[in-house]
């Protein structure tokens, strides 16, 4: 229990204006969220190390100037937290009802935003000029998914586990995107669409068609393994929107899609719900560290086969979703 817990507001940078759950001490409000494990959000004044000082306000009304990134990650946390809940009943990160911490304006002109299992937090840099911090809702939620998949599957980080790895995250960034469903977050199958890391307007991946951000992989081949974890990241995200939406052309929330397969054969999605489901399920119950693409199909045909029946069309889809990219 929390003494003093309140609910204020905040102005993000990315998400508009949102709802903060904080704590009251004495005259002074803190961004410690008492309904999910007591979160705290700290700002770091561009040190790299330690918690720097944690976020305190005369009012509950929160933002502007060093504040506005806080807000965005403390929103963020707690977003994430409600989904994991709500959609799979999992209590915190590790289960275990306890919160990690968040950690913003981390150096000058940090271009990255990172999960560490040792400090168990996340961490965010400000962005190019300090201008953009890494604080949008899919990269934060990617981030915080790095200690679930630290906490369950333990998916090596590096060949192709570490493409599944870091596929994981993407998925669920972007699952936990669609959830937050705010009126500035309504979801897309984009990877840091908002953080505008290359300063152009383009997002940092593409789910449907992975191969448009020019390195990562559309489909599994044999030296997937050999390449960076967020370009072999592309042929799982692919099957996760090829499951999700199916193959071809589509425009959901305004933003179009053409999703290719491999063999030219057609996908025909049964919902990301269902995408998502199937995918946690596998992490938390089928993956292992090293499972690489082959065992991944595996795992996936039996949580869909758990959750759908090995019969079901949930089942087949999974099949043909692999298929499509490749792993057969
Ligand atoms: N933001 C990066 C990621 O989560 C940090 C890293 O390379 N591990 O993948
Ligand atoms: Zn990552
Ligand atoms: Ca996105």
């Amino acid at each position: 229990q929390y003494e003093g817990i309140e609910t204020g507001s905040g102005t993000s940078t990315y998400s508009g204006t949102v709802p903060l759950d904080t704590t009251k001490s004495g005259s002074q409000y803190q961004l410690v969220d008492g309904k999910r494990g007591g979160h705290k959000t700290y700002d770091l004044n561009q040190g790299s190390s330690g918690t720097g000082s944690l976020y305190t306000n005369s009012t509950d009304t929160w933002g502007g100037g060093r504040q506005t990134a806080g807000v965005d990650a403390h929103y963020g946390a707690a977003v994430t937290w409600d989904f994991y809940k709500n959609t799979f009943g999992r209590n915190g990160i590790r289960n275990d009802g306890k919160a990690a911490y968040s950690r913003v304006h981390y150096g000058k002109g940090y271009v990255n935003a990172f999960w560490s299992d040792s400090c168990f937090c996340m961490t965010y840099g400000d962005g190019e000029g300090d201008k953009k911090p890494l604080t949008a809702i899919d990269v934060a939620a990617h981030e915080m998914s790095h200690g679930v998949t630290a906490a369950t599957a333990k998916l090596v980080y590096s060949g192709e586990s570490g493409g599944l790895n870091e596929a994981t995250s993407d998925i669920f960034g972007t699952a936990v995107e669609f959830y937050a469903n705010n009126k500035s977050d309504v979801g897309d199958y984009l990877i840091g669409e908002k953080i505008d890391i290359f300063g152009n307007g383009k997002p940092l991946r593409y789910m449907d068609k992975p191969s448009k951000d020019g390195k990562s992989k559309d489909s599994w081949y044999s030296g997937l393994g050999g390449i960076d974890v967020h370009y072999s990241s592309g042929p799982a995200n692919h099957f996760f929107y090829l499951l999700s939406e199916g193959s071809g052309k589509k425009t959901i929330n305004g933003v179009n899609y053409d999703s290719p397969t491999a063999d030219g054969s057609k996908v025909t999605g049964i919902g990301r719900d269902k995408a998502t489901k199937i995918w946690y399920k596998a992490l938390t119950t089928q993956f292992t560290s090293n499972t690489n693409y082959a065992k991944a199909r595996t795992g996936t045909l039996a949580a869909a086969a758990s959750l759908y029946g090995n019969n079901s069309a949930e089942y087949k889809a999974v099949a043909a979703a692999w298929t499509a990219i490749s792993v057969k």
